[in-house]
């Protein structure tokens, strides 16, 4: 009995802890993000799901109505109405409305998320397998940003972190209120770089380029992973990006090329050189 009650006891000890942590995180809709586009996309969402719900109480009351009222016990009769130029009027014009309702929120969002003019800096995302690549194409800094969770947590041999396989060794640093133009490419396979509370995400392709931006509102540390099947370690590359006040990202940015000087005038005689803060990443 004693048993019982101690593994009862325990049960609700560990829901209780369960509710506290876990159960905080839980969300069923998808984040506000920390953007205007993050916004945008969010409202748009919930629009379109205000939408949707509204059509599907209209078509189920409707059909759960008529299925009621006129059931064979009522003795009903099925009506006839083929070739009635008004119902085919009807259900030509209504869905059509829906779709135009839709699609002009749709259409501007996109269009604001295309809108790369009068970015204040420029990034460069290369994906590797299984890294990602940063460069500032302005300021001619450039590193690798590589998985840095711990061999022994992904083997199961010590307790995992906060941000399991979500942690890299050198995150994006940007600066925040300032307008960033975030270039993605690929060098191996195709790749994706998503961070949710940025609103967006965009697929990194060997051979081609593709653009967007970014305007995160408040500093922060954003995480998000490559979005794209990429081989077999995928699941091992993630994206945290690092959201900091002006001065604080020009501070950076001066170490950070102080830390190149070095290293460029050892590789003056090799043009072709890769940018000189490099950290070595380790495929897992
Ligand atoms: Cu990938």
């Amino acid at each position: 009995m004693n048993r019982i009650v101690a593994g009862t006891a325990a049960l609700g000890s560990g829901l209780a802890s369960w509710s506290g942590s876990a159960c905080a995180e839980f969300a069923l809709n998808m984040p506000r993000g920390v953007t205007p586009v993050s916004h945008d996309v969010y409202h748009l969402h919930m629009t379109i799901f205000w939408i949707c719900v509204v059509i599907g109480i209209g078509v189920f009351g409707v059909m759960f109505w008529s299925i009621y009222h006129h059931r064979k016990s009522r003795g009903a009769v099925a009506a006839q109405f083929h070739e009635s130029t008004l119902i085919e009027i009807l259900w030509t014009i209504i869905p059509m409305a829906i779709l135009i309702v839709m699609a002009v929120p749709a259409t501007a969002t996109l269009v604001r998320m295309y809108d790369t003019r009068d970015a204040e800096l420029t990034v460069k995302v290369t994906g590797y397998q299984w890294r990602w690549h940063y460069d500032y194409l302005d300021e001619g800094v450039g590193f690798f940003s590589t998985l840095s969770t711990p061999q022994a947590q992904i083997r199961n041999a010590a307790p995992k972190g906060e941000h399991y396989l979500l942690e890299v060794d050198n995150p994006l640093v940007v600066p925040v209120g300032k307008k960033v133009r975030i270039l993605t490419t690929a060098a191996d396979v195709i790749h994706s770089w998503w961070v949710p509370d940025l609103g967006w995400k965009k697929d990194a392709i060997p051979g081609f380029i593709n653009e967007t931006w970014t305007q995160i509102e408040k500093p922060g540390v954003y995480r998000g992973q490559c979005a794209e099947l990429c081989g077999r370690d995928h699941g091992f590359m993630p994206i945290v990006v690092k959201a900091v006040p002006e001065a604080e990202f020009k501070e950076w940015l001066t170490q950070m090329k102080a830390k190149a000087t070095p290293q460029t005038a050892q590789n003056e005689s090799h043009p072709v050189s890769q940018p000189a803060t490099v950290s070595g990443g380790q495929a897992l």
